[in-house]
């Protein structure tokens, strides 16, 4: 299935809790008075786009029906879309993937289950593929025996190579190693961390540990530290994305699990109160349902049922 496709039908539970719902207030309503609009209002804020984006749009549609009289479904409809692109626009990027032969290290971060080593080996699939060199991948999630089975078993469909350490190591160890092997072998190494709560002060200690070791062993910064995001949390990411990003200086964010979720408007909510570029979002397990965020694309697919 193309991906347009994925991400509408992704899109589905948010479309209908927002769009849809909307178009059935004002169809229902035979003036258009500030009772719609506080309807209108209600169901942006349910839909998690955000207070300020809110307001914005509410606002613009006070004053537009006050010099009018009036407003159409159609009207709405195209204006909220502007506003939502003109919102997102510029808030994409792609991965800093090196090309002076340096190996390209990016770092993997987020709460317990939001997605990050599944998404590590939906990226893996696709950092092959266009720079057509070697993945690595470094299990510093040593917490759980799990964590670094699962892993190994991505490397092995995606043609990855694995470095680990015995379970309970120390996660900035195993990196200090991957570090080693993809200095001698070049390409892109993953490091999947493990999953921790923003607020846990020593977990979030263990993560800067982390990054210092790869700026001090590699001489540099590392080229991407992403933070995975679960949509489904809605609001929450936001503070999520602020703790982690205190900690290590965010470069990204991959919002997954929008097919699971009925505010998928917090992506307008995060762009509106973090500076951080949102590169990749995800519309479901398979590897095909991670896909580059494209801020128009995403309008349109929200809007076309
Ligand atoms: N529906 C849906 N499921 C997803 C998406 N992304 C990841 N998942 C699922 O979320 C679950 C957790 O994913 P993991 O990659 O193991 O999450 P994690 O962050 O590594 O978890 P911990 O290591 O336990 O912290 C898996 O079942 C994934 O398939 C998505 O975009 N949509
Ligand atoms: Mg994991």
């Amino acid at each position: 299935m193309a991906w347009f496709k994925r991400l509408k039908d992704g899109l589905q539970k948010t479309r209908t809790n927002m769009v849809e719902a909307i178009s059935e207030v004002v169809t229902r309503t035979a003036k258009f008075d500030a009772e719609t609009l506080d309807d209108i209002e209600e169901i942006l804020v349910r839909s998690d786009i955000g207070i300020q984006t809110t307001l914005t749009i509410i606002n613009d549609l006070r004053s537009n029906i006050d010099r009018r009289g009036t407003i159409d479904i159609t009207e709405i409809l195209d204006f909220l879309r502007a506003e939502l692109k003109t919102k997102l626009t510029g808030g994409n990027g792609t991965l800093a993937l090196r090309s002076d032969g340096e190996p390209t290290v990016i770092i993997v971060v987020g709460v317990n289950g939001a997605g990050k080593t599944t998404t590590i080996a939906k990226l893996a699939g696709l950092v092959a593929a266009q720079t057509g060199s070697k993945v690595t991948f470094a299990a510093a999630d040593t917490f759980r025996a799990a964590a670094m089975e699962q892993l190994e078993i991505w490397a092995q469909r995606v043609g990855a190579d694995v470095v680990k350490h015995r379970l309970g190591a120390d996660p900035s160890a195993v990196v200090f190693d991957a570090l080693d092997h993809v200095r001698s072998r070049g390409g892109t190494l993953f490091i999947d961390t493990a999953g921790r709560l923003q607020t846990k002060h020593n977990l979030m200690e263990e993560l800067k540990k982390i990054d210092r070791t790869v700026t001090k062993r590699l001489g540099r910064p590392a080229d991407e530290r992403l933070l995975v995001l679960d949509s489904t949390g809605g609001q929450n990411g936001i503070s999520q994305a602020k703790l982690f990003h205190a900690a290590i200086d965010l470069t990204g964010i991959v919002l997954t699990k929008l097919d699971g979720t009925a505010k998928g408007g917090v992506i307008v909510a995060i762009r509106e109160q973090i500076d951080i570029p949102i590169k990749y979002i995800g519309v479901g397990e398979s590897k095909e349902d991670l896909h580059l965020f494209d801020p128009d694309q995403f309008v349109e697919a929200l809007f076309e049922g």
